[in-house]
């Protein structure tokens, strides 16, 4: 057998990428400078690659911002509209992904179901294609230079039209199609006059439903593409293959490699369709999260087809590695028990050997290692820090009236308008205030022991008070407590509740520059003590008006952790509700009236495939209401989400039951609301009339304008007014100017309705 990976961390094992970037923006290193790190994190990859033995180093994984704006940059294709030419230069590449004074940045999503946000591609019916940017090039003969056999990546045609995004006028980006091909045998052609002789040819699409015209199309592509002379690797994962199995084996191509961890299940159709003289990758290692693999089950599962596809059977993770952090190495506060469970992006390149080692050589040469992965997986097994009984109990006693409030929303909403007498399209805001360089210092410093416990809460403290008399000199109705203590609003609460390990450099990139820290959440789950609500009361000590308890929901937490393995994502969620269940029961017994449950990834929860939406919707719903519903119906249950988008979703939406939904709007112009109009979204709603992401402050008017076209589709009794999402990454100035505004348009709105409370 042989192995490799489809792609590894880029951001450097100390995030060495993410610090040279961002002191480059500030002008503080030159290009050279920040080259030199680049170059040396790639060959510390290929190195720690060559190392494991594989047969190829990967290369075209690494980029200086994200993989899909290299693709751009490889194809000549940047948007017009930034006035750039065919061949971009490094400083032209930040200003697509960052913006500059007179072009705002290109858009930011969601890279299928992870947590990496990927740059849209624009296209339009006329958007040229070239040769464009060579540094794809430059790397395979960096690699080659050095001694390694180089596997250049390159995202395929079909997945790269697929998540670009039409502009202008209506057309169909696959009729692009045509006229991209030949630049993918232009690149081909280039790498193999390098030598290359594989070339991964990454089509996550299709884990996706895809539509017949593009399930034909990856035909004529791939066609097109064999003729350059160079072995095409087929990659495909995050998901099984279903109705595209047949098809993408049929494709003229040299190999395969399927998602065996996420796609496991097709295996055997996969063995039985690919044809005599095809390689086959098989992603056994997941990608996707932490936990060490259980080397005995894939060496039981593959040693058959090893014994008849010999080196046609290749070995890799399920999908890049880009997902899980970079090395166990320094980790040395994590529980050794727990950490001899887990293998991140280093360690699972030493599975990778392993394996090999068995398959080439027999299980003498490794039997140690073999023996303590066998350990591991055992140890893990009958662990009791994963196993708690009265969790257990716990979810066996879950009732239907559980995850219902005691009364309809019509009847709540009567006596929570009794109870909190707030003028008609009340004002507030969505949780957290400025993250002030102060504010992250003293946690850091309390982190690290410089400021003791007295002192970190004093300091929290003021700025909680702080917070409150902004709010209240601005005349908002329903007041936050600003969330200073708090770093993630995942992170935060994972601290707190039992069932989660953190490490403490486990990052992950989340989009350019910015990382993130998953939780790894090991074990049943549970909430020895409450978490906010000492911050809370507070903070309602300091007003009259409600303070909102701020929480953040079990899907996202879910979402936003790597999960157990061991058990259904639907059992950790209902686990995970359970625990919020508690603090918003004791936030209701310490006199908080109003509640608000994040959940800014119901969404992108969402499985790629329609067909197990329902499924996910079903237990996701079901997740929140049992955390929301413990309370009396003159408590005040909110919501927040973000990312748009949420019209094909409406019923689930619906189904959550929360009293008050926020969601972000500005950006759509309000065009969003419509879909909750159509439906008739029954409960109140707070269309976000600000964009938070922007420096820029509105005035009352562009608000009011927008509320008005708001109240033209929900009904006004129904609206609450707030911007669109938290404001920690703004200043205070910025956010005080543009709340005051805010509270203006809520009062022109309320004399122009005159609704009486
Ligand atoms: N938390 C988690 N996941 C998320 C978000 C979140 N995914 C989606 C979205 N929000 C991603 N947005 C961001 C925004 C900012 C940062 C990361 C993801 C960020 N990170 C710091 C950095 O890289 O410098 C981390 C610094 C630190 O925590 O010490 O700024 O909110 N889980
Ligand atoms: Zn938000």
């Amino acid at each position: 057998a042989l192995t490799h990976v489809l792609g590894v961390p880029r951001i450097g094992p100390n995030r060495e990428l993410k610090f040279a970037q961002e002191a480059f923006w500030r002008g503080e290193i030159d290009e050279a400078a920040l080259r030199a790190v680049a170059s040396g994190i790639r060959q510390a990859n290929w190195r720690r690659q060559h190392e494991a033995g594989l047969d190829f180093v990967s290369v075209g994984d690494f980029a200086f911002y994200d993989p899909m704006l290299n693709h751009v940059a490889l194809l000549g294709c940047a948007p017009a509209r930034f006035g750039f030419g065919e061949k971009i230069s490094l400083p032209e590449y930040f200003q697509l992904a960052r913006g500059n004074d007179a072009c705002h940045a290109m858009e930011m999503t969601k890279w299928f179901d992870t947590n990496y946000h990927y740059l849209v591609p624009e296209l339009k019916p006329d958007t040229p294609f070239s040769l464009g940017a060579e540094w794809l090039f430059d790397e395979v003969a960096e690699a080659q230079t050095a001694g390694f056999n180089p596997k250049p990546v390159l995202i395929g045609p079909l997945t790269f039209l697929h998540l670009a995004k039409e502009k202008g006028n209506d057309f169909n980006r696959l009729d692009l199609l045509d006229r991209l091909l030949p630049v993918y045998a232009q690149i081909l052609a280039r790498l193999k006059a390098q030598g290359v002789e594989w070339v991964q040819v990454d089509e996550p699409v299709l884990a996706l439903d895809l539509p017949g015209n593009w399930r034909t199309a990856f035909e004529r592509a791939y066609h097109h593409l064999n003729t350059a002379g160079v072995k095409l690797l087929l990659a495909s994962y995050f998901g099984p293959l279903r109705e595209n199995l047949l098809m993408a084996l049929k494709l003229p191509v040299a190999g395969v490699h399927v998602d065996c961890v996420r796609g496991g299940d097709e295996l055997a159709q996969v063995i039985d369709w690919l044809s005599a003289t095809k390689i086959l990758s098989a992603g056994v290692i997941d990608g996707r999260n932490i936990w060490k693999t259980d080397l005995a089950a894939v060496l039981g599962r593959f040693d058959g087809l090893h014994q008849r596809l010999g080196n046609r059977l290749w070995l890799a993770p399920s999908c890049s590695l880009a997902h899980v952090p970079v090395s166990l190495a320094a980790e040395t506060a994590l529980d050794p028990e727990i950490s001899s469970w887990l293998a991140f992006a280093d360690e699972k390149l030493d599975e990778l050997a392993t394996l090999k080692a068995v398959f080439n050589g027999g299980r003498q040469a490794v039997a140690a290692k073999l023996a303590d992965n066998a350990a591991a997986l055992a140890s893990r097994r009958t662990s009791n820090r994963v196993h708690d009984a009265a969790v257990s109990v716990r979810l066996a006693a879950l009732t239907a009236t559980h995850d219902t409030r005691n009364s309809a929303l019509a009847i709540r909403q009567t006596v929570q308008r009794a109870r909190f007498n707030l003028p008609a399209f009340p004002t507030t805001t969505i949780g957290s205030f400025p993250q002030t360089p102060e504010i992250r210092s003293a946690r850091a410093r309390f982190k690290k022991g410089g400021l003791d416990e007295a002192d970190y809460t004093a300091a929290m403290r003021r700025e909680i008070a702080h917070a409150v008399a902004k709010q209240e000199a601005l005349g908002l109705d329903v007041l936050v407590h600003g969330e200073a203590e708090r770093n993630d609003m995942v992170e935060y609460f994972g601290e707190q509740l039992a069932g989660f390990a953190f490490s403490q450099n486990g990052w992950v990139q989340s989009y350019g520059s910015r990382c993130v820290k998953p939780p790894i959440i090991y074990g049943d789950v549970s909430r020895p003590g409450p978490m906010t609500v000492g911050w809370t009361t507070y903070a309602q000590s300091l007003t009259v008006r409600p303070m909102k308890g701020m929480l953040t929901g079990p899907v996202t937490i879910l979402q936003w952790s790597f999960v157990r393995d061991d058990q259904p994502r639907s059992t950790t969620a209902l686990q995970i509700a359970l625990a919020i269940r508690d603090e918003v029961v004791d936030l209701e017994a310490a006199g908080i009236g109003i509640i608000q449950i994040d959940e800014p990834a119901y969404r992108e929860g969402l499985p790629l495939r329609k067909a197990d939406w329902p499924t996910y919707l079903d237990w996701a719903s079901r997740a929140f209401r049992i955390s929301a519903s413990g309370v009396a119906d003159a408590t005040q249950i909110h919501t927040h989400m973000c990312y748009s988008e949420f019209n094909d979703i409406l019923p689930a939406i619906a189904a959550m039951d929360a009293d008050v939904i926020t969601i972000e709007t500005s950006r759509s112009d309000m065009e969003l609301l419509r879909g909750f109009g159509d439906f008739n979204y029954p409960n109140e709603i707070g269309p976000g009339v600000y964009d938070i992401h922007s420096p820029r402050v509105p005035s009352a008017d562009d608000m009011t304008r927008l509320l008005e076209k708001a109240a033209q589709v929900i009904p006004p009794r129904n609206l609450w007014v707030n911007p669109d999402c938290g404001l920690k990454t703004r200043g205070w100035a910025e956010t005080e100017a543009a709340l005051a505004n805010m509270v203006t348009a809520a009062r022109v709105l309320r004399e122009a309705y005159r609704i009486s409370p």
